[in-house]
């Protein structure tokens, strides 16, 4: 089965044969690999590929008749975290391209045209921002604002998309330059993913609709102390920074536990590394998120009191930036209830998530968007271990074409 097919195909691009997991960071060898795979798979459906100066790529249907029309959107992203799994981003991907096939199959023939899009660093797992593709295409973020971020080994992003040369130059084309302005007719935008929790487990269904996304964001803390040898210098002497963050990971933890939220840190950097020396400097990412904007707000606030007095106490200085925060995102309710509603076994449960997504930028930009998830029997996800059932991918399928056959009729 197609489906299958293209499947098996993505599954070795930026697989790690140690754990598993895939590497798949934009503008890099494998991203260069992932958009040849999808401009193959589109044009082999005679879909008409179009690239943003980003890399942002939408395959477009376009039967005859739908000229002026208001296009229907579907899609996802191919990039994934450190060692992420293989369906967070490609399974929306795939099932688009999947569901453009039973349409046809089925012989519907939509009076809109209908695009397949993929947006790039949709985790922000190379610049730090998450959604950047799509940030910049809807206007929320701009090229002025991005250009200089650098990733872990200090490639500024303008550079980075300079080397991966594809062929626009994002500069040139001024600061509205990559706004999609057709975006502000798109009827729907529909993304299909793969969910990250086990709400749909709990309830027994294989497919299930997103209400809406919690406020969630990212904080980098960068916490300086004083560099110093660590056997002769004396416990209370010591300026360490290492401290200061490790209660601060804890005090996150906690609050977040005891309000019913979420804080993590995934991500640590201890300057200058030396075994047998007190570090100079850590820098950290806090991952914050809570059901309402307040809620994350006082969160965050609460973690950074905390870190500050143990700064005082530890004589390090702590400086905190928002990386990325996204509001809360209630999806068009109607367009929920009509995918929710929308099948013949009395239909799908809706559920909110905990996680963003490119379909969360777009409803924040004024699209109607919604987002179909499908079961993953564990609930685990960001990790190798993230999985879905064939069957329920299929059910999925057929639920998105389901969706754009009804939007897009
Ligand atoms: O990090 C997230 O919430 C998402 O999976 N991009
Ligand atoms: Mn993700
Ligand atoms: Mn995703
Ligand atoms: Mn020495």
């Amino acid at each position: 089965m197609v489906f299958e097919q293209m499947w098996r195909d993505l599954a070795p691009v930026g697989r790690s044969a140690a754990t598993g997991g895939y590497h798949r960071q934009p503008w890099t060898a494998v991203d260069a690999e992932l958009r040849a795979w999808f401009r193959e798979e589109a044009e082999r459906r005679g879909l008409a590929v179009e690239q943003d100066p980003l890399g942002n790529l939408v395959a477009w249907w376009r039967p005859a008749g739908t000229e002026g029309a208001r296009p229907v959107l579907t899609g996802s992203h191919l990039d994934s975290v450190a060692d992420g799994g293989a369906y967070d981003g490609p399974l929306g991907v795939v099932s688009a391209l999947a569901a453009v096939d039973l349409l046809r199959e089925r012989g519907t023939v939509p009076t809109r045209p209908v695009g397949v899009a993929v947006f790039v660093e949709e985790e922000g797992s190379r610049f730090g921002l998450a959604c950047l593709g799509s940030r910049l295409a809807t206007g929320q973020a701009t090229w002025a604002d991005v250009r200089h971020r650098r990733d872990a080994a200090g490639t500024a992003l303008e550079d980075a998309l300079a080397a991966a040369d594809l062929g626009d130059d994002p500069a040139a084309t001024g600061p509205d330059g990559l706004r999609w302005g057709w975006l502000a007719d798109v009827e729907a935008f529909v993304e299909l993913h793969v969910e990250q929790g086990r709400g749909l487990v709990d309830l027994g269904a294989p497919v299930g609709v997103a209400a809406g996304i919690w406020p969630h964001g990212r904080w980098r803390l960068d916490v300086t102390g004083r560099a110093d040898h660590a056997g002769t210098t004396r416990m209370e002497d010591r300026a360490d920074p290492v401290l200061t963050f490790a209660m601060t990971a804890l005090a996150a933890s906690k609050q977040a536990r005891l309000a019913g939220q979420r804080a993590t840190v995934g991500r640590v950097e201890v300057h200058p590394g030396a075994a047998n020396a007190v570090p100079s400097r850590v820098s950290a990412w806090l991952d914050a998120r809570a059901d309402t904007e307040e809620a994350l707000a006082q969160l965050v606030a609460g973690i950074e009191r905390q870190a500050r007095d143990r700064a005082a106490r530890d004589g390090t200085a702590l400086e905190v930036t928002a990386e990325s925060v996204s509001p809360r995102i209630a999806f068009d309710a109607d367009l929920a209830q009509r995918l929710a509603a929308g099948h013949e076994r009395g239909g799908w449960p809706v559920l909110w998530t905990q996680a963003g997504h490119d379909a969360g930028v777009l409803a924040a930009a004024g699209v109607p968007s919604a987002m179909l998830f499908v079961r993953n029997p564990t609930g685990v996800s960001h990790s190798p271990e993230e999985h879905a059932e064939v069957p329920d991918c299929l059910a999925g399928v057929e639920a998105l074409a389901d969706a754009l056959a009804r939007l897009a009729a």
